[in-house]
């Protein structure tokens, strides 16, 4: 056989081969699952934006993912931060207005359960992409939160990150953030967006999130890589599985042997590389999976 023949085989053919078996015993049986899950002793359960679907907050990618013109994920990032603070501000906080309104729904309510249930027996740990603070709300107390959270702010010239719930965060931003204006850009002065308290700083204040090509914070991910790289179960709930490094996280830890379980409404393209599939809206599959 010729060599590049071999090289597509083993490109393409294989992996769709591997996936085709680990498809055929993949199992979508809730009280096989639970069986699994009472002799783990380690659990990370992964959330991303598709648990909070529920409660009304939109995901990223998907018909909820735009706001005013602009995908969330073009302003998700230095440069548009860099080029309008104010554009910026306004989108997170309209996200900040509608989270804080939001209430944590049974997918929610179901994690922190099993954790207060199981949470002495067994090492139970969620890890969230997700900023809008409901995993806490409904009581999760071994919570990772990879991308940063809308409630805290951090200095763009000190770097310190504080804890801010004030609604508007600032005047200007009052009656601002309204999703479907036509306004094109934003005009606030910088000067009147969210500085700085500490005296001999007073520099402009960001969003304490983690925005597309930047480094998550240190000891998060660290904390997150070390969950994962021990667990011997994994929930893999409502995250489409493309954004880095989380997306990994899963894959990498059903190849080396953990339990990993999906809940979405739709396959990803990770899901060929799990044991369990659990299809349907979290806040109906996760109770059942998590049930005693
Ligand atoms: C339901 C449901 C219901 C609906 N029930 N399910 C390697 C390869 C290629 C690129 C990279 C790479 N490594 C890093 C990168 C670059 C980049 C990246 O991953 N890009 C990809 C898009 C390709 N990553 C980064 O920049 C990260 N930084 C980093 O790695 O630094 C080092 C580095 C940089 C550059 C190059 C190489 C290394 C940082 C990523 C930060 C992500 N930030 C965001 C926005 C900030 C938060 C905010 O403003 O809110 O975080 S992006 C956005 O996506 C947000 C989310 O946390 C994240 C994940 O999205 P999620 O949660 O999966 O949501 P959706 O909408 O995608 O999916 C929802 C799912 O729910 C869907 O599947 C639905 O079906 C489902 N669903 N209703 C169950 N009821
Ligand atoms: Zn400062």
């Amino acid at each position: 056989m010729c060599h590049n023949l071999l090289k597509t085989l083993n490109q393409r053919v294989i992996p769709c081969y591997i996936n085709k078996v680990m498809s055929s015993r993949q199992s979508s049986d809730f009280s096989k699952f639970r069986v699994a899950l009472k002799s783990a002793k380690e659990i990370v359960i992964l959330s991303g934006a598709g648990i909070s679907a529920e409660s009304g907050i939109p995901t990223f990618r998907g018909a909820g993912g735009l706001w005013r013109k602009y995908q969330a994920s073009a302003l998700a990032t230095p440069g548009a931060f860099r080029e309008s603070p104010s554009l910026v501000w306004e989108f997170y906080h309209y996200r900040r207005e509608v989270a804080a309104k939001a209430k944590p729904n049974a997918g929610h309510f179901a994690i922190a359960k099993f954790e207060d249930n199981h949470g002495s027996q067994k090492k139970i740990t969620v890890i969230t992409q997700n900023v809008d603070g409901l995993h806490a709300r409904a009581g999760t107390k071994r919570l990772i939160e990879l991308h940063g959270n809308l409630y805290k702010t951090r200095c763009t010239k000190c770097k310190e990150v504080l804890v801010n719930n004030d609604s508007p965060i600032c005047e200007a931003l009052a009656n601002r953030g309204a999703p479907d204006s036509n306004m094109v850009g934003s005009d606030i002065p910088v000067k009147l967006l969210p500085h700085c308290k500490k005296a001999h700083c007073g520099a402009l204040l960001r969003p304490h999130i983690v925005w597309f090509g930047e480094s998550l914070e240190h000891d998060i991910l660290e904390a997150a890589e070390h969950a994962m790289s021990t667990c011997d179960a994994c929930l893999v709930v409502g995250t489409s599985s493309v954004v880095y490094p989380a997306a990994m996280f899963a894959p990498q830890a059903a190849s080396r042997g953990a339990i990993v379980a999906e809940f979405n409404i739709e396959p990803t393209p990770a899901t060929p590389d799990f044991h369990f599939y659990f299809e349907g809206p979290c806040g109906t599959t996760l109770p059942q999976a998590l049930a005693d």
